[in-house]
């Protein structure tokens, strides 16, 4: 694949990137066949460039994930959050997790039937499901209310780890209409934020004009 590539003069260096937790180290230390790259379940564990030397002319660069400067797909921005790619620190998890009930009741409800031993529930709303699990889960407060937070790093840890079974989250075609969607809305966002600019310079325009 890289022909004038080789010897120590140009040695091959290959960059694995992609998303935060998706296997990058992993794949490193498959190739490696040694446990070289640190890696975890979790976004955020390889924290610098590493490079690993396969040969002496041949370096594989593990990285840390990137996401995207500005998620403006908002489904996506819940995507990623459930399925692990971005820092419990950026997302609330019961906002996530009644994104993630959204869609399972819509697709999934059999497997969260099963699971949770509930039923009806694709006519239950995300609250009253999320609730219901947690209730089923003893995710319970004082004076017997549900502790919806529980209940939601419950639902989402078990759907990281497939207990719930195999799930997929968007379709190609899914995405593409919510893509559409958030370019119509992104431009918005930029015809105003252009107008806004250009009022401002006029309004500093004429103000110079009067001071003159
Ligand atoms: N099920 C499954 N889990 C994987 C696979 N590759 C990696 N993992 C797990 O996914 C998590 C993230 O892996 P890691 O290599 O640290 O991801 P990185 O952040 O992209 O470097 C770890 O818990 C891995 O054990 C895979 O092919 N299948
Ligand atoms: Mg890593």
């Amino acid at each position: 694949m890289a022909p004038l590539r080789g010897g120590m003069v140009k040695p091959v260096r290959v960059l694995i990137c992609g998303i935060p937790n998706v296997g990058k180290s992993t794949l490193i230390n498959t190739i490696t066949t040694k446990r070289i790259a640190k890696t975890g379940d979790e976004p955020g564990i390889t924290k610098i460039e590493q490079k690993i030397v396969l040969e002496n002319d041949f370096y594989l660069f593990d990285t840390p994930g990137m996401l995207w400067p500005r998620i403006s797909i908002e489904e996506s921005g819940y995507n990623l959050a459930a399925s692990g790619a971005i820092g419990r620190n950026a997302y609330e998890e019961e906002e996530v997790a009644l994104e993630l009930l959204a869609r399972l009741r819509q697709h999934y409800a059999g497997q969260v039937e099963e699971r949770y031993k509930l039923e009806g529930v694709a006519d239950l709303s995300d609250e009253a499901l999320l609730t219901a699990i947690g209730r089923k889960r003893g995710a319970m407060l004082s004076g017997g209310r549900v502790n919806l937070q529980k209940a939601a790093e419950v639902l989402i840890y078990e759907f990281r780890q497939s207990i719930l079974g195999r799930i997929t989250l968007e379709t190609p075609a899914e995405f593409k209409q919510w893509a559409a969607a958030a370019v119509a809305v992104e431009e918005k966002r930029q015809d105003k934020t252009a107008k806004r600019k250009s009022r401002a310079k006029d309004e500093r325009d004429s103000s110079a004009r009067s001071e003159d």
